[in-house]
């Protein structure tokens, strides 16, 4: 088998490249990293020196590859399957690609820095940030909901990479600032993306792990 991943289930990054996995049927070797092992952080350093993941490692190619957007671009032009993450018509191309970035930017962001703020020691805690990050996270939802309001996924009918970075930073937003209940049509939205087949497997396999998830 040519691809191996990097990834711990429980990361929300890693979650949107195995939601694009698994889409597909990709067949890959999933590397299990443990951060807090020594031995494994080192690998994960040696592959992709910033350290963070998940990382793609392409052996027929002789490829290594971060940074899941980038990860998804690639599977979809040297793996491709059913589902086409990036359209190919150029003005649908880079309409996906915003997406991705708003969805990695202004919602996957602000919720890793409240997660990151509940496992700082308290001396350390930043108020003022996570009111950014709360305001960030608001005027994201706003946005979804007027969007979602006519579409079954952010690009319309079709899933896509923009999908794959909406599961798992709607997933863990909704834990950490709730939009259920306020934004009916960014939950509905989010109920579709939690009974799509890929990213309902990925929620599975990171159940046993969701009691690590600081609340
Ligand atoms: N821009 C990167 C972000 C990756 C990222 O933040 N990964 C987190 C896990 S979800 C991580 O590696 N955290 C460990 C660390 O920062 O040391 C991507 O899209 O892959």
């Amino acid at each position: 088998m040519s691809l191996t991943l990097y990834f711990h289930p429980l990361a929300s990054f890693c979650q949107k490249a195995l939601t694009a996995l698994y889409e597909n049927d990709t067949p890959f070797s999933p590397q299990m990293v443990d951060l807090g092992n020594e031995a494994e952080r080192a690998a994960l350093l040696k592959l992709w020196p910033i350290g963070k993941f998940p990382v793609l490692r392409d052996a027929a190619r002789d490829r290594t590859v971060p940074e899941s957007s980038i990860i998804i671009e690639y599977l979809d032009r040297y793996y491709p399957g059913r589902t086409h993450f990036v359209p190919a018509d150029a003005d649908l191309a880079w309409q996906t690609r915003l997406r991705d970035r708003f969805y990695d930017l202004y919602v996957h962001e602000p919720m890793q820095k409240i997660v990151g703020d509940r496992l700082r020691p308290r001396e350390k805690a930043d108020p003022f940030g996570l009111e950014e990050a709360k305001a960030r996270l608001q005027t994201s939802y706003d946005m979804i909901e007027q969007e979602m309001a006519t579409r079954t996924w952010a690009m319309g009918d079709h899933f896509t990479l923009a999908d794959c970075a909406a599961c798992p930073s709607l997933f863990y937003a909704n834990k950490v600032f709730p939009f259920r209940g306020t934004h009916k049509n960014v939950a509905a939205y989010f109920d579709r993306l939690k009974a799509r087949p890929s990213y309902a497997r990925v929620l599975a396999e990171a159940e046993p792990y969701l009691k690590l998830f600081p609340t």
